[in-house]
C-alpha cells in the first residue's frame, strides 16, 4: 500500500476495484464501512460480483470479468475530455501524458460500454465522483492481478491515480491489499527469483558484489524460475528437485493436473508444512514445521509495517521452527560461513544489515507498534505514506495499455464464466484443518444466478458436475443474485471440490500469475452426493437462511 490502513478513516472517497475487502480483509474492510457509514466517505465499487461493499456503494459497476483496462481507459478518456485531470500535478511530477491522452482517446464511452457492459452514464458518474475529491484512494486486490492482463490492469490504475494527482498525500494513493500475513515481508526479503532483500536486482553485478560481501559468497546473477516455469521444467525433465515450504500447490496453483504431473516427474521433493497436505503426499521427505504462534520473529503487513511475533506455545511432537530447519540443512550441506544465528533476534539483525529499507530497525525499536519501511536509519520514524514530493524514479511515467480480452471466453460447449476467490470463514486451504471453522462452512457452494439455475433445473444445494477444458469436479450450488446471469463463483478452500482442477493454464506473461478469475465451464446436474456436506447456514454477511430444523439464534453471536 502506498498509504496506511488508518488513513481510510479520513478518506473522502474509496475506489475499490477487484477487492472483496469485508470478507478478505475484514479489519481494513471494517474501516471502509466506518468511513462510508459514519464519516461521509463516498464509495465506488467495481466488481462483477455484488459483494457486501458493492451493496453499500454509491456507485457499483458490475463489469464483465477481465475488462478493467477498457473501463479505466474509458474513465480517463472522460476525465481528459472534461478537463478534470490535475494538470499541475501532471506537469510537475509525470511524463508521457501525450501518449496516454492519445491512447485513451480510442476508448469512447460507447465502445467501453460495449466491452464492459457498463453504461455511458455510469462511466461519466464515476469519472466525476473520483475527480471531485482530494482524498481519494484506490484499493485493489486479486480481481485486478489474477488475469492475463494483471500487469496492464495495475499500470492502468496507476495512470488514473497520476492523472488525477491522487498520490503522495494522506488518505489517497494506490493500495494493493496484501494476501497472506507476511507476503509483503517474504517479498521484501527477496523470496522472489529476481531480487535481493530490499528489491535490488539479482541480475545487477553491483548488487551481486554488495550481497557477496555481506555473505562472503559468490552470488549468481542469473534470474531463477518463477513457479509455473518450475512446473514446466519439471515436466520437461529439466528440474529434478523441489523444496516446498508453507504452500500447497496441488490445491492452490492453477491447472492442478499439470501441477501433479510436475511433482510426479521430480526425482526428489521436500515439503515443510504444519500438516500432511495433498502436496506432501508427493514428497520424499516431509519436515514438520511450526506455526505463527509457536515461534518468534516478525511479519510485515500490507501497510509495510514490520511487527513482532512472539512465541505463545511450544511446537508439538517433532515439529521445529522453520529457520532452524533451514539452517541445519545448510550445515548438513557443508555450508560453514553463514547461517550462524542462534536466535530470531540475530536473524533480524542480519535482515536490518542487508535490507536498505529495514536498516534503521531492530527488535527494540519495533517492540510495541512496529515500524513502516522505508526506515533507513536508527533515528528515522518510518514512513506513513509513499511518494510525498517525489517518486522513486523521479517523475511518474504514464504506462498506457490497450485492452485485451481474457484468454478463455465462454462458448457453446463451455457456456459459463467461472470466477474464483474466497469467503469470510475460511483462509485459503489452511483453516479446513480447524474443526471449529470447518463446522461453520464444511463444504463448497458454487454461486449461480436464479435465471441459470432455472435453465439447468437446479434447486438450492443441488449437486452438479462442473467441467472445464482441463478437468472436472463435484460441488453443491447456491442460488444468489451476488453473481450475474452467465457467471458463477467458487472458492479455493475445498479439496473435496478442488477448483484448481478447472482453472486455466493462461497467465500474465510478466508476473506469471494465473488467470484464476476467468475460466469457461459447463455445469450438469447430478444425483445427490451424500459425501458433500450441506452447510448449516449461508454466508451471514449476505443473508441468514436457516433450515427449519436448525436453531434460530443470532448466528454472529454463536461465532464470535
Ligand atoms: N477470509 C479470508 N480472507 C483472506 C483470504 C482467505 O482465504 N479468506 N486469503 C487472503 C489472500 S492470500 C488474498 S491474496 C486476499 C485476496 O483478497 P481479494 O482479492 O479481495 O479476494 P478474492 O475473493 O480472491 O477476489 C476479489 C474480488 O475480485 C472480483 N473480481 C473477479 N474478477 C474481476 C474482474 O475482472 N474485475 C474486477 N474489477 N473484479 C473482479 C471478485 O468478484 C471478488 O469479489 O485475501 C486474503 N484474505
Ligand atoms: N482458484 C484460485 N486459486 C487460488 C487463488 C484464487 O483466488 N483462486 N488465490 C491464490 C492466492 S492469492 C494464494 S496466496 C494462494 C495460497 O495458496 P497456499 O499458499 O498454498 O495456501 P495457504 O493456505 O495460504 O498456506 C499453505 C500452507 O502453509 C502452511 N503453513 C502455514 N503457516 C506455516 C508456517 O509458519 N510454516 C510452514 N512451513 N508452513 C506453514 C499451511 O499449513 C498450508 O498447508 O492460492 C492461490 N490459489
Ligand atoms: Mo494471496
Amino acid at each position: 500500500m502506498t498509504n496506511s490502513i488508518n488513513e481510510i478513516l479520513d478518506a473522502e472517497l474509496m475506489f475499490v476495484i477487484g477487492s472483496n475487502a469485508t470478507e478478505a480483509h475484514p479489519i481494513l474492510g471494517n474501516k471502509m464501512k466506518v468511513a462510508k457509514k459514519h464519516r461521509g466517505a463516498k464509495l465506488i465499487v467495481i466488481d462483477p460480483r455484488q459483494t457486501e461493499l458493492a451493496r453499500m456503494a454509491d456507485l457499483w459497476l458490475p463489469l464483465k470479468n477481465g475488462t478493467d483496462v477498457a473501463l479505466i481507459n474509458g474513465i480517463m478518456n472522460i476525465i481528459i475530455r472534461e478537463g478534470w485531470q490535475d494538470q499541475e500535478f501532471i506537469d510537475k511530477r509525470a511524463e508521457g501524458y501525450e501518449e496516454l491522452k492519445e491512447l485513451v482517446a480510442d476508448y469512447t464511452p460507447e465502445k467501453v460500454a460495449e466491452i464492459t457492459g457498463i453504461s455511458e452514464e455510469l462511466q461519466y458518474e464515476v469519472a466525476k465522483m473520483y475527480t471531485s475529491y482530494e482524498k481519494a484512494g484506490i484499493f485493489y486486490t486479486l480481481g485486478i492481478t489474477e488475469h492475463t492482463t494483471g500487469t496492464e490492469n495495475v499500470m492502468t490504475l496507476s495512470n488514473l491515480a497520476v492523472l488525477t494527482g491522487h498520490l503522495g498525500k494522506e488518505s489517497a494513493g494506490i493500495n494493493p491489499l496484501r494476501g497472506q500475513n507476511n507476503v509483503q515481508g517474504a517479498c521484501d526479503m527477496g523470496a522472489l527469483p529476481n531480487s535481493y532483500p530490499g528489491y535490488g536486482s539479482v541480475a545487477n553485478e553491483e548488487q551481486a558484489k554488495i550481497f557477496g560481501e555481506f555473505w562472503n559468497a559468490k552470488m549468481p546473477t542469473e534470474i531463477g524460475y518463477k513457479i509455473p516455469q518450475m512446473f514446466d521444467a519439471a515436466v520437461a525433465g529439466e528440474l529434478k528437485a523441489m523444496y516446498v515450504m508453507g504452500e500447497d500447490p496441488v490445491l492452490t496453483d492453477p491447472n492442478a493436473n499439470h501441477v501433479k504431473k510436475a511433482f510426479d516427474s521430480l526425482e526428489f521433493l521436500v515439503v515443510q508444512d504444519l500438516f500432511l497436505t495433498p502436496t506432501a503426499k508427493f514428497a520424499d521427505v516431509f519436515l514438520p514445521a511450526s506455526c505463527y504462534a509457536e515461534k518468534d520473529g516478525t511479519f510485515t503487513n500490507s501497510e509495510r509495517r514490520v511487527q513482532r511475533v512472539r512465541k505463545a506455545v511450544d511446537t508439538p511432537g517433532e515439529a521445529r521452527v522453520d529457520w532452524t530447519i533451514i539452517a541445519d540443512i545448510a550445515k548438513a550441506m557443508g555450508i560453514t560461513e553463514q547461517f550462524h544465528w542462534r536466535t530470531s533476534k540475530e536473524v533480524f539483525d542480519e535482515i536490518a544489515k542487508v535490507t536498505p529499507s529495514y536498516r534503521g530497525m531492530s527488535f527494540a525499536r519495533i517492540d510495541k507498534d512496529g515500524l513502516q519501511w522505508p526506515c533507513p536509519t536508527p533515528e528515522h520514524p518510518g514512513t506513513k505514506y509513499l511518494h510525498k514530493g517525489i517518486f522513486a524514479r523521479g517523475k511518474a511515467k504514464f504506462m498506457p495499455a490497450t485492452y485485451k480480452a481474457p484468454k478463455e471466453l465462454p462458448n457453446e460447449e463451455y457456456p459459463f464464466v467461472l470466477n474464483t476467490g474466497r469467503m469470510l470463514y475460511h483462509y485459503n486451504i489452511t483453516t479446513r484443518y480447524s474443526k471449529r471453522l470447518n463446522d461453520i462452512r464444511p463444504g463448497e457452494l458454487m454461486e449461480i444466478h436464479a435465471v441459470d439455475a432455472e435453465k439447468l433445473g437446479l434447486h438450492e444445494y443441488d449437486c452438479v458436475k462442473v467441467t472445464s477444458r482441463r478437468g472436472e469436479l463435484r460441488t453443491r450450488i447456491t442460488i444468489t443474485d451476488k453473481v450475474q446471469p452467465g457467471q458463477t463463483f467458487m472458492s479455493l478452500h475445498y479439496k473435496e471440490s478442488p477448483v484448481n482442477e478447472l482453472t486455466s493454464e493462461h497467465m500474465d506473461p510478466i508476473t506469471m500469475t494465473g488467470e484464476y478469475k476467468v475460466a469457461a465451464i459447463r455445469i450438469e446436474k447430478i444425483e445427490d452426493q451424500p459425501d458433500l456436506p450441506i452447510p448449516q447456514y449461508r454466508n451471514v454477511l449476505h443473508s441468514v437462511k436457516f433450515k427449519p430444523e436448525e436453531k434460530k439464534e443470532n448466528i454472529r453471536e454463536n461465532i464470535f
